[in-house]
């Protein structure tokens, strides 16, 4: 069936019933599935082997706890604007204990999670949401008379994986910013082991689908980087791919909110943006599925990096990034076309010329950067204890 092409799929009476189980028509649940498909970087042919996991496993158990944090990892599931994406989590997995959802309370709530630890002994997945506060013994957060950790650490035993959702689970996020009155830390540090982070604040919805989509559909998480988070979603800069990118790279910024670069949808480097130091997938898939421009950058705000420790909520929101990497993506558009040499269009131009964009356009970028801004000089002048001449 692996193998099987989309298409034909369009005819299984399987697909049939998962498309109006979710209130979609055959080929909308299709075309969903291949965006899921593509979403995950999964090779040609891997959307029919998705469509058919969505459409015919078992759903596997999830066990949703709540610690530190504002909530915002399941709104941001439930809320997304795409008429079909909650329900489609809601259907690839069965929520057997969400303490936000249910409906029930106290010693009833208490019994479903034992219910479902139970009947699913190491084939559940435990999702966490918020941080842990680990000072003086865990006592800022309990839960049924059990402190966040031990919680965390009796459910964890019997998980068949766990997923910390959100930058609060992941790393502490911003109940972790100094002082961190309650010592909140990430899943990994109170369990001693790596777990799969999706982080974001909140974070992506879609990326937390696709992550249990792979589950369903291959039996294992997918590929993580050194902390914890799928590389289908993390393993690029959000400047990279940037929408306002090539205004970046030519040099033209809005230098406050509202003037002439801003109303243009210039680049919003030097009002603190900090898509140069943090690694996600918003430029690229937009943030739940509310249409296009919906996301920090394309709302007209700077990124704040909420996915990347040691910059969401610890770096200043207006102070300029850390440039990781000035090399512009080679699906932009170039700052300036440059003329055709020699007899053909051929494929060695091509090459030539996406390897001088990044080189030559590196230099360009450097170069715009340092004709700058009253911005960078105040900045500097702040620093060194001088009034600013500008
Ligand atoms: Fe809130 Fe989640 Fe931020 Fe934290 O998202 S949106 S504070 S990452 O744990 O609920
Ligand atoms: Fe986009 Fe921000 Fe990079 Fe500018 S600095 S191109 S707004 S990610
Ligand atoms: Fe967060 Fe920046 Fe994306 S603020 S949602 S990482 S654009």
């Amino acid at each position: 069936m692996a193998n099987q092409n989309l298409i034909s799929l369009e005819q299984d009476d399987r697909i049939g019933a998962a498309a109006t189980r979710l209130s979609m028509d055959r080929r909308e649940f299709l075309q969903f599935c291949a965006a899921l498909a593509t979403t995950l970087g999964l090779p040609q042919g891997a959307d029919a082997a998705v469509a058919e996991a969505v459409a015919t496993k078992k759903r596997p158990s999830v066990i949703w706890l709540h610690f530190q944090e504002c909530t915002g990892c399941t709104e941001s599931i439930l809320r997304a604007e795409h008429p079909t994406l909650e329900k489609l989590i809601l259907d690839v997995i069965s929520l057997d204990y969400h303490e936000t959802l249910f409906a029930a309370a106290g010693h009833q709530v208490e019994a479903a999670r034992k219910t479902a630890m139970a009947e699913n002994k190491g084939q559940y997945i435990l999702v966490v949401e918020g941080a842990i506060p680990t000072r003086d013994g865990g006592i800022y957060c309990k839960i049924g008379g059990k402190t966040a950790i031990e919680l965390l650490k009796e459910c964890a035993a019997d998980a068949a994986a766990v997923i910390a959702i959100g930058s609060c689970a992941s790393w502490g996020g911003m109940p972790s910013t100094d002082p961190n009155p309650t010592g909140a830390m990430g899943v990994d540090k109170v369990l001693g082991k790596p777990v799969v982070t999706i982080p974001g604040c909140p974070p992506n919805p879609y990326n937390f689908l696709s992550t249990v989509v792979h589950f369903l559909t291959f039996g294992a998480l997918p590929a993580v980087d050194h902390l914890g988070r799928p590389k289908f979603a993390y393993s690029r800069l959000v400047h990279e791919n940037c929408e306002r990118r090539a205004h970046f790279d030519a040099g033209r910024f809005a230098m406050e909110f509202g003037d002439e670069g801003h109303r243009k949808g210039h680049c919003l480097y030097k009002l603190g943006c900090k898509g140069p130091e943090t690694y996600a997938n918003c430029s690229v898939i937009m943030f739940g599925d509310a249409g296009a421009g919906t996301w920090p950058v394309g709302c007209g705000h700077p990124c704040i990096g909420c996915t990347e420790q040691g910059v969401g909520f610890e770096k200043p929101i207006h102070a300029v990034a850390k440039l990781k990497n000035i090399e512009p993506s080679a699906f932009l558009p170039r700052i300036v076309e440059e003329k055709g040499v020699g007899a053909s269009l051929g494929s060695a131009a091509v090459l030539a010329a996406v390897a001088g964009a990044a080189a030559g356009a590196g230099a360009m970028v450097a170069k715009n950067l340092g004709l700058s801004h009253k911005a960078e000089q105040m900045e500097e002048a702040k620093k060194s204890g001088e009034k600013a001449e500008v």
